[in-house]
C-alpha cells in the first residue's frame, strides 16, 4: 500500500471540472487580491437540500495556479448574522470587495421568517481575505424587489458600485467610501434583455460588461451587455454560456495572469439542481470585444505558473486501523482500512493533533464502488458537513480523497468521527494539515 501522503501530493496539470467536489458550492464570485492569489467566494449548498432554503456556511477557496485550490474554511454562517432570519439558512450568492486593508463580504439574506419579502444585502468585514468575517448589518435604503445576488465592482478610479437584483429587475448605484452605505440611490439597469438574476460587472479595455442569467425555465443561459458607463444604459450583446444542465446559472468573469476565466456552476457531481458544483473554463474575446461562447469542459483550465502550494503544513496521517469502529464497521482483512458497510456505520479517530488550534484541512482517503457515497463528518461532536465520495479505487487503482477545512481545538484531544450516510465505503486514513501562517 502506498503511503497516504503520496496520494495527497499528486499534482495535476489541468484542474478538471467541477473543481470543488468534496462539498457542494455554487454562485462563484472570483477576485484577485493584493497577495497575488485568486479567491473564490462561493455559496454553499448544504446537503441534503431543501430547495435553496438551507444554504449556509460560506467557504472561500484560493489558488495561485488555477489548478490547486485551498479550502480556506468557513468565513460566515447565518448564526453569525444578528439581524438575520431566526431560522437561518438562505445564505445565497455572495461577493467580496477590498478597500484600505479591509475585505467587505456582501451576502443576500432575509431578515425575517417570511424570507421572500425580507431580503437584505448584508455586509461582513475582515482584515484577511478568508478569515472569520464579522457581521456589520445590512445596506440601508435599498428595496422594492428581490434584493439578492449582490455584486460590487470597484472602478479604476476607485469608485465602488453595488449591483443586485432578481425576479426580472437589476439595480445598481454607487457606494460610499465606507463600502456599506449608498452614495446614490440604486437605479434600474436599462437595456438588459431577459434579465433574471446573477449580476456580475467587470471592465476590459475601458468597456463595462454586465453579465447575468436569463429566464430560460429551469435551464438558464448567461447573457451580457456592455456600456461606457458603470451604471449604463447597457447595450445588449447576447448569450455567452449555454445552459449547463442545472436549473440555475450564476458566475463571474476575472482576468488572472493574462488569462480570462468564467467561473460558474453545474450539477455534474450530484445530478441535482440544488446540489451544485463550481467549475472554471477559459473565456475568450473577439477582436471587437465581444465575448465568444464559452466551451464547458470536463478537463478544466490549464495550470498556470505558480507555486501550486496550498498553504497547508505537511499532513499528519492517522491510519484507519487505529480508529474505533461502530455500527457494523469492520477492519478489512488485508488492508489497513476500515470498511463502513452501510449508512450509520462509522469510525472515530481520537487524539487528533490540532496544533495551536484553529483551521485545519481534514481529508479521508477512501475506496468505494458507490457512484456517490457520502460521509457525515463530526468534529469534537459537532455536525460539520456531509462529504462527497465519488466511486474510486475499488479495482486496485489509487484511492480517492475527500476533505474539508474545519476548526480544531488546540492540543491532541480532538475527536474526528466519520459515519457513512450513503453507500459502502472503506476508509484507509485520515490526513490532517494545519495552515501555514
Ligand atoms: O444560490 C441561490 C440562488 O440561486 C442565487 O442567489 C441565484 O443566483 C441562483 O444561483
Amino acid at each position: 500500500m502506498n503511503h497516504p501522503s503520496d496520494y495527497a501530493n499528486r499534482s495535476k496539470e489541468r484542474a478538471g471540472n467541477p473543481i470543488i467536489t468534496s462539498i457542494f458550492t455554487a454562485d462563484p464570485s472570483a477576485h484577485v487580491w493584493e497577495d497575488g492569489k485568486i479567491y473564490i467566494y462561493a455559496s454553499h449548498d448544504m446537503d441534503p437540500p431543501l430547495g435553496c432554503d438551507l444554504m449556509d456556511r460560506y467557504h472561500v477557496f484560493s489558488s495561485d495556479d488555477m489548478v490547486n485550490w485551498t479550502d480556506e474554511g468557513e468565513i460566515l454562517r447565518s448564526d453569525d448574522v444578528e439581524w438575520g432570519r431566526p431560522e437561518g439558512g438562505f445564505m445565497w450568492a455572495p461577493d467580496c470587495a477590498y478597500r484600505n486593508g479591509t475585505y467587505y463580504f456582501y451576502f443576500p439574506h432575509p431578515s425575517g421568517s417570511d424570507w421572500n419579502s425580507t431580503w437584505k444585502i448584508g455586509v461582513a468585514t475582515c482584515s484577511e481575505p478568508a478569515g472569520k468575517f464579522v457581521d456589520q448589518g445590512y445596506i440601508q435604503g435599498l428595496g422594492g424587489f428581490a434584493m439578492i445576488d449582490p455584486c460590487v465592482f470597484v472602478d479604476d478610479d476607485n469608485r465602488p458600485y453595488l449591483y443586485y437584483g432578481g425576479g426580472g429587475k437589476c439595480a445598481g448605484g454607487e457606494l460610499n467610501d465606507d463600502m456599506m452605505s449608498m452614495k446614490t440611490g440604486a437605479v434600474e439597469m436599462l437595456g438588459l434583455e431577459d434579465f433574471h438574476e446573477a449580476t456580475w460587472v467587470f471592465k476590459r479595455n475601458g468597456v463595462y460588461y454586465l453579465m447575468y442569467s436569463d429566464n430560460l425555465h429551469d435551464n438558464n443561459c448567461m447573457r451580457y451587455a456592455t456600456s461606457d458607463n458603470p451604471l449604463g444604459p447597457w447595450q445588449y450583446q447576447g448569450i455567452f454560456l449555454e445552459p449547463t444542465g442545472c436549473s440555475t446559472t450564476h458566475g463571474s468573469v476575472v482576468e488572472y495572469k493574462g488569462h480570462w476565466y468564467l467561473f460558474y456552476h453545474n450539477q455534474a457531481v450530484s445530478d441535482h439542481g440544488n446540489l451544485r458544483s463550481v467549475c472554471i473554463d477559459e473565456l475568450y474575446f473577439a477582436e471587437d470585444g465581444r465575448i465568444r461562447m464559452v466551451e464547458q469542459t470536463k478537463e478544466g483550465v490549464h495550470r498556470l505558473e505558480g507555486s501550486g502550494e496550498q498553504r497547508l503544513q505537511p499532513a499528519t496521517v492517522y491510519q484507519a486501523a487505529s480508529a474505533a469502529c461502530s455500527g457494523g464497521a469492520a477492519r478489512a482483512e488485508e488492508e489497513a482500512a476500515v470498511c463502513l458497510p452501510e449508512a450509520g456505520s462509522g469510525c472515530l479517530f481520537e487524539k487528533v493533533d490540532g496544533g495551536d488550534g484553529g483551521r485545519a484541512y481534514v481529508q479521508f482517503q477512501y475506496r468505494t464502488e458507490e457512484s456517490l457515497a457520502k460521509l457525515h463528518l463530526y468534529v469534537n461532536g459537532a455536525d460539520w458537513s456531509l462529504l462527497n465520495a465519488p466511486a474510486v479505487g475499488s479495482d486496485g487503482t489509487a484511492p480517492g480523497l475527500t476533505g474539508i477545512t474545519v476548526e480544531l481545538q488546540p492540543g491532541t484531544n480532538n475527536r474526528i468521527q466519520v459515519v457513512s450516510e450513503l453507500g459502502e465505503i472503506c476508509i484507509e486514513a485520515l490526513l490532517v494539515s494545519g495552515f501555514q501562517a
